[in-house]
């Protein structure tokens, strides 16, 4: 493959990872769908075991097709290296087992998605990992969070579901200044809108079930650290944990991937419409969305990122019951979890995906009883507005 190093993101997103097939020329990355690698001798076998000779030997340590992918991802968001794992939740809890013992402490951001919360709180704690959850939009609390058996910082950012920004750069300072690994959630923003290891942290990763596959119709995740140190640290646990993906899983995720920019350039458009819109309704209580002038860390994004993305949230008056009755009348919004697929998903996050988070502490993190969140895809913009217009109607 020709030199990808200079080229803009729109090249990579085509062209990175590819020429997989040396035997055929196919163009696109074949599907590798064997779980196993035949060695030609013992020694061969012997060799690729002890590292001293490339090539394959069993799908959950590396497949071309996985590779294929991770390869392209890395030079995204510009890694040593990719590793791609069966789900997001897979990436979290491999970074969790990766870069924390027992008796170490983890800082992360409060609102971070519910389920990567629950994981450490419920299930981590038991194996002696402390864990403290504050607002990490000001590094005020993360500084009061700090203790002597601290070794993490876990930063989301926007965060799920309230939009809020961490700023990046400083967190890795104040990460480099206390020794702690910084990990970023980049789910909401892609590479294409983030690159979080250009802004000195030490490792990335992504639920690729969102904008990264883009169709709704696979999960996965993928982890990219930014040295060759952690990137191996990190690849063994992976490994040992069987968290990997699979061929078929990694092929299409690689299909969706190369429209990243082009299906993100799109929904990021119409969700600078539609959250204007929902500005200027009188049935909305506020909204928050990077690209508003309102949103407090509106020029932080504008430091940070690329663009502003395609998630908002907002909050319709009337509490719970007004909300609840507006997201039964949405017909072309879809009411499902998820986001960053290419069609326009609404969901209330208090009843459904941080439903699992005690009310106290899901207060304490923003997320109010009524907040919507809404995942702008690629639909005609006013036929977007034209939907949430009618579902306000009764309201
Ligand atoms: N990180 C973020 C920011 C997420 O939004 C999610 C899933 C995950 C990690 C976990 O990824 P998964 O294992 O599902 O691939 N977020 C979801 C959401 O907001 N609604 O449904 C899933």
């Amino acid at each position: 493959m020709h030199n990808l190093k200079d080229k803009s993101f729109m090249t990579k997103v085509i062209h990175a990872g590819m020429n997989v097939d040396k035997e055929y020329g196919a163009v696109a990355t074949p599907i590798y769908q064997t779980s196993t690698f035949k060695f030609v001798d013992p020694d061969q076998g012997a060799r690729r075991f002890a590292g001293e000779e490339e090539g394959y030997i069993y799908t959950r340590i590396g497949n071309p097709t996985i590779a294929a992918f991770e390869e392209n991802v890395a030079i995204l968001e510009g890694g040593f290296g990719g590793i791609a794992v069966s789900s997001g939740m897979a990436a979290v809890s491999t970074l969790y087992m990766a870069l924390l013992n027992a008796g170490d402490h983890m800082i992360s951001t409060a609102s971070v998605y519910g389920p990567s919360r629950g994981i450490m709180e419920n299930e981590f704690s038991r194996f002696g990992v402390e864990s403290s959850f504050v607002d990490t939009s000001d590094i005020k609390n993360i500084e009061n969070a700090l203790k002597d058996n601290t070794r993490a910082l876990f930063i989301e950012t926007p965060a799920n579901p309230t939009i809020v920004l961490t700023d990046i750069k400083k967190c890795a300072e104040f990460a480099k200044k206390h020794n702690l690994i910084l990990v970023v959630d980049n789910t909401f923003s892609t590479p294409y809108l983030q690159r979080p290891l250009e802004l000195s942290a030490d490792v990335v990763f992504h639920s690729i079930t969102k904008a990264i596959n883009g169709h709704t119709d696979v999960v996965g995740g993928i982890i990219v650290p930014g040295t060759e140190v952690l990137y191996k640290k990190i690849r063994k646990v992976m490994v040992g944990m069987g968290c990997n993906m699979d061929p078929h899983q990694a092929w299409l995720v690689q299909r969706g991937l190369k429209t990243l920019a082009l299906r993100v350039q799109r929904a990021q458009e119409n969700a600078q419409v539609v959250a204007e819109w929902l500005e200027k309704n009188d049935k909305i209580e506020w909204v928050l969305y990077p690209g508003l002038k309102s949103h407090p860390q509106h020029e932080l994004s504008k430091a940070q990122m690329d663009g502003f993305g395609f998630m908002i949230s907002f909050e319709v008056k009337g509490g719970v019951e007004a909300g609840k009755k507006f997201l039964s009348n949405v017909e072309l919004c879809t009411l499902a979890v998820s986001l960053g697929g290419i069609e326009t998903l609404i969901q209330h996050p208090a009843g459904m995906t941080h439903s699992g988070t005690p009310k106290e502490k899901r207060l304490a993190a923003g997320i109010t009883d009524g907040l919507v969140r809404i995942s702008v895809g690629c639909e005609d913009v006013n036929e977007i507005i034209a939907d949430l217009e009618n579902a306000l109607k009764n309201v």
